[in-house]
């Protein structure tokens, strides 16, 4: 089902002509009212005048997470309080967190962009959703909540936590869609076969996961486990929250709302656009969004995008799975590793879980690199000989995929520790602060 074909299914030229006069119209709205924008657009000798189609986009100033900091709490808000009508905020890994302004136009409109998400999975009227996101200032739970509205289905918020509650709701309510973290909805598959609940039993059909990177080996293990589609949903908290982009039934990259979001890709080190189709850090500017408008945001996420048409007849471009933030991506022993690339190894094997815990540290002059892994109930055995026959090929594809030599710990299953939210995959002990003179 598409929720708004109009939109989602535009033709290339038409929505090229939307978005440069929504563009035009976000920059004047920042240059006004904004004097963030006002000065960095100054600093660069451009004005508003200036912006006339989407190609001049690359004229504009990027707006930065250290901008965002710098302005905290309410510096880039482009309407006075009497028009704000929520906040949110997202727990920034240091410092201060972002924060998010909302108009109701802005509410309207991230509901809007949820609805579409969720019309993938067929949800509408008689539909209940069970939100496992968080619900509080993070924007996974009320997002999808008033998103679920918006497609006329029924909000079920339950919230993240108390798994085997969530798993007697699906039950007993007859959850139709789950939204959750792919690593909380790991864990409530693990609580429901020890509960002993046959998926078979359930009215679950659809998933909606995002949050966090996940991969394809874990989408299979979902799939397989709850007997459901496992739709990808993309989000931030800088431009609404959950819903920026969704997945459709193909599952083959994430259709960003362009009527809304005006995405480019460029090199992280020189700023310049990559090649179609090469990956490289999302830039985002919103092209509705009153409360708070952001020019060329830089996201750090790392993926391509796709304007190839979709099978799904959405003309709404692709982007790939997001292969990780530039600010997770580690250097081992001078090898950059991103955890989702761990992530994909690990689930080639089925003996173990799908969890991980990676430990970076320095010993001397060396990195050391260190993954905790669990086998399964069944391969399980404290004895390290019978665990090394699992070790053995999993170190190899690891060598032969990263290069670096990892030491591999069996934990028994169950152990790892499971998030209820966004999962936390490494410890990195390493101390840079001597590094650079
Ligand atoms: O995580 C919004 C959200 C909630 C999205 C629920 C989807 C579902 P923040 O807390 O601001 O907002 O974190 C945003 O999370 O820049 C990505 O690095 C990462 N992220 C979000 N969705 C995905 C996804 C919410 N589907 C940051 N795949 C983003 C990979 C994702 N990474």
């Amino acid at each position: 089902m598409i929720h708004n074909p109009q939109m989602e299914c535009m033709a290339r030229e038409d929505m090229r002509k939307l978005q440069s006069e929504r563009l035009a119209a976000t920059v004047k709205r920042c240059y006004e009212n904004v004097p963030f924008y006002k000065r960095k657009m100054d600093e660069l000798g451009v004005k508003p005048e200036d912006i006339k189609s989407i190609d001049d986009v690359t004229k504009l100033p990027f707006t930065t997470k250290y901008d965002l900091r710098d302005e905290y709490p309410f510096g880039l808000q482009a309407v006075p309080a009497d028009q704000i009508k929520r906040i949110h905020a997202s727990s920034g890994t240091t410092g201060k967190p972002v924060v998010g302004v909302y108009t109701q136009n802005d509410l309207d409109m991230w509901s809007e962009c949820v609805a579409r998400v969720l019309a993938v999975g067929d949800i509408g009227p008689g539909d209940v959703v069970q939100v496992a996101y968080g619900y509080g200032l993070f924007t996974g739970g009320l997002g999808v909540h008033d998103g679920i509205a918006k497609a006329g289905a029924i909000q079920l918020p339950t919230s993240s936590g108390n798994s085997s509650k969530q798993i007697m709701m699906m039950q007993d309510m007859g959850t139709a869609a789950i939204a959750a973290t792919p690593s909380y909805a790991l864990h409530l598959a693990e609580v429901m076969e020890k509960m002993k609940v046959d998926p078979a039993s359930l009215k679950l059909r659809v998933g909606f996961f995002g949050a966090e990177p996940w991969t394809w080996g874990i989408r299979r293990e979902l799939e397989a486990k709850f007997h459901i589609k496992a739709i990808d949903i993309y989000g931030l908290t800088e431009m609404c929250g959950p819903g920026v982009g969704g997945e459709c039934e193909y599952q083959d990259g994430t259709h960003v709302w362009e009527d809304m979001f005006l995405p480019e890709i460029l090199n992280p080190e020189t700023l310049e656009p990559v090649a179609p189709g090469e990956v490289g850090e999302l830039v985002i500017t919103s092209l509705c969004k009153e409360a708070m408008p952001i020019l060329r945001y830089r996201t750090r996420d790392l993926t391509s995008l796709n304007y190839e048409p979709c099978k799904c007849g959405r003309t709404a471009v692709r982007m790939g799975k997001v292969l990780g933030r530039s600010d997770d991506m580690l250097i081992i022993r001078g090898v950059n590793v991103f955890p989702s690339q761990i992530e994909t190894v690990l689930t080639e094997f089925p003996a173990f879980t799908p969890q991980y815990f990676i430990t970076v540290d320095r010993k001397g002059n060396e990195d050391t690199f260190d993954l905790d892994v669990e086998l399964r109930e069944e391969f399980f055995s404290p004895n390290p000989g019978k665990q090394m026959p699992f070790i053995k090929p999993l170190y190899d594809r690891l060598v032969s995929l990263t290069g670096i030599k990892p030491n591999i710990h069996i934990q028994p299953p169950g152990t790892i520790e499971r998030s209820t939210g966004k999962a936390k995959h490494v410890n990195d002990k390493r101390d840079f602060s001597n590094w650079q003179k």
